[in-house]
């Protein structure tokens, strides 16, 4: 068969007035840049794991307005898309069976609303793609697809990934790959549409998988960049404490998103540096306690830890690892200070990046099922508006129209050019320091 694996790429935001700042801050813009480029790891691993028998074809649809022409020749249309796009996937997975291709859907939002999905394409896969890529691929062979395979059990065994056939990449085109590590997380965030609705345990892949994955992407790029698709990295520390010698040893950059935890353990900070970690993506979600109670809902764990974020923060930055601190602004427990107390937050720990989101209720989450049943959604099924900077809900205190106009004014001055520079040369400065003390 020939297959045509489609990932909906885009980067997206409904609301224009912030769009358009988008485009023009300096901070915001360099962010996006390297994110939009990631290709979609999930068809990529379903192609690793395709029998050789079948050809294969990896596209991307960042605007299916761009795209007048629908390739064709395909026995099957495999779409991945999260839920800002999915509108778009599900446009077009109507066009291709318009011209009797059929279709197969899997992914986070599919996963959350296979019902939905099925109006259509001819199979929804529901959950990890391992788990059922084969059975579809035989089903539809055989012209026995089926409405929906998979569940969302989490019960792949990691360490029968296959290697993502980063090889259908037109690699140029690039400037990050992913690879995954673990899935899941140990905690249990009320707004977390992550891997944690695929896998309830939180599973790791084993080290000679990852190094694998690691040396088949160096044999196509000789220094790349690589970003973790992990939710939480450093759960396993003793897990890291094998891996990070050997990624030194293959001279790759790379990032991930961990917890704060990692500044825990002050050898392990050093070996990171040492291992080309550039930087580390951390949800903070807030800098003052109220907005963080109830967040984590197995222990409370992001309110425990709020006391130390200053120190922790500085501590993983003066190791030479930049932080990307993420705020979500509007949480339960906000006022109209927090836009402030995030700035100041930002100035005070010298963060080299932050990031901040407006709480975003995704299908799935125990988020979207509260604010339903407290009637706070401004608008039913609006997946377009899950993009983490549209707003869909009533914050607790101020109204949408404030936390729009306050989170657009906060951009404005966290990413403005000035207010970027000057924190990363503290950053250099506060390296140098370490290094000089280090060595004396
Ligand atoms: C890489 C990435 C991207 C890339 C995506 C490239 C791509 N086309 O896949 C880019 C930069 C384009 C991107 C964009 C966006 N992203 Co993003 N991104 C990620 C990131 C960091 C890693 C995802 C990943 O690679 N996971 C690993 C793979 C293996 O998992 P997977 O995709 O779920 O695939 C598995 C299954 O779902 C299934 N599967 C998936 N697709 C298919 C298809 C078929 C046919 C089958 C059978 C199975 C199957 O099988 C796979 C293997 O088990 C996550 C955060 C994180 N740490 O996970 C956020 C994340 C996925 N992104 C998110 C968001 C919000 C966005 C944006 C809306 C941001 C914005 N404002 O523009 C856009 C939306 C893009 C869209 N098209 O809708 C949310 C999504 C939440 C949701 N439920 O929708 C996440 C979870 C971040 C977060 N914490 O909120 N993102
Ligand atoms: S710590 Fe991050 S990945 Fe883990 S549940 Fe919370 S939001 Fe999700």
């Amino acid at each position: 068969m020939k297959i045509g694996l489609i990932a909906m790429s885009g980067i997206r935001a409904c609301d224009a007035e912030l769009l358009e700042l988008g485009l023009t801050l300096p901070g915001f813009v360099e962010r996006s840049k390297v994110i939009a480029s990631l290709p979609s790891l999930g068809l990529l691993t379903l192609a690793g794991m395709t029998p050789k028998q079948h050809s294969l074809q990896y596209l991307e649809v960042a605007d299916l307005r761009q795209l007048k022409d629908l390739s064709s020749g395909f026995d099957l249309i495999a779409i991945s898309s999260y839920t800002a796009q999915i509108g778009e996937a599900y446009e077009l997975a109507d066009r291709y069976r318009e011209i009797g291709i059929p279709v197969v859907m899997g992914g986070l939002h599919v996963s959350a609303l296979p019902e939905e999905a099925a109006l259509h394409c001819d199979a929804v896969v529901i959950g990890e793609g391992e788990l059922s890529w084969h059975d579809v691929l035989k089903d539809r062979e055989n012209k026995s697809l089926k409405q929906f395979y998979g569940n969302d059990s989490g019960d792949f065994d990691l360490s029968q990934s296959p290697v993502p056939a980063y090889e259908l990449l037109d690699i140029p085109k690039y400037n990050r790959l992913t690879v995954q590590t673990s899935r899941g997380c140990p905690f249990q965030c009320e707004f977390c549409a992550s891997s944690i609705l695929l896998s309830k345990k939180y599973k790791q892949k084993p080290i000679k998988n990852v190094l694998a994955e690691i040396d088949k992407i160096k044999s196509i790029w000789k220094r790349p960049f690589i970003e973790l698709a992990d939710d939480n990295t450093f759960v396993d520390k003793n897990y890291w404490r094998e891996l990070l010698p050997e990624l030194k040893k293959r001279q790759v950059k790379w990032f991930t998103e961990t917890d704060i935890s990692v500044a825990d353990d002050e050898a392990l900070l050093r070996v990171l540096q040492e291992s080309g970690c550039a930087e580390v993506l951390i949800g903070l979600e807030s800098p003052i306690r109220s907005g963080l109670d109830g967040i984590e809902r197995k222990g409370n764990w992001k309110l425990k830890r709020w006391i130390k974020y200053k120190d922790a923060v500085q501590k993983i930055q003066a190791h030479g690892i930049r932080v990307d601190g993420c705020f979500v602004v509007g949480l339960d427990g906000h006022g109209p200070d927090i836009f402030e107390e995030v700035y100041s937050f930002t100035k005070e720990t010298n963060l080299f990046d932050v990031q901040i989101t407006i709480p975003t209720p995704f299908p799935g989450t125990p988020f979207y099922d509260r604010l339903d049943k407290e009637g706070r959604l401004l608008e039913k099924n609006a997946w377009e508006r899950c993009t983490l900077f549209d707003i869909n809900f009533q914050p607790t205190g101020m109204t949408p129209e404030e936390l729009r106009k306050g989170f657009i004014n906060l951009g404005m001055k966290l990413y403005s050019g000035e207010f970027t520079e000057n924190r990363r040369h503290r950053f250099d400065e506060e390296y140098k320091k370490y290094l000089h003390n280090r060595s004396a």
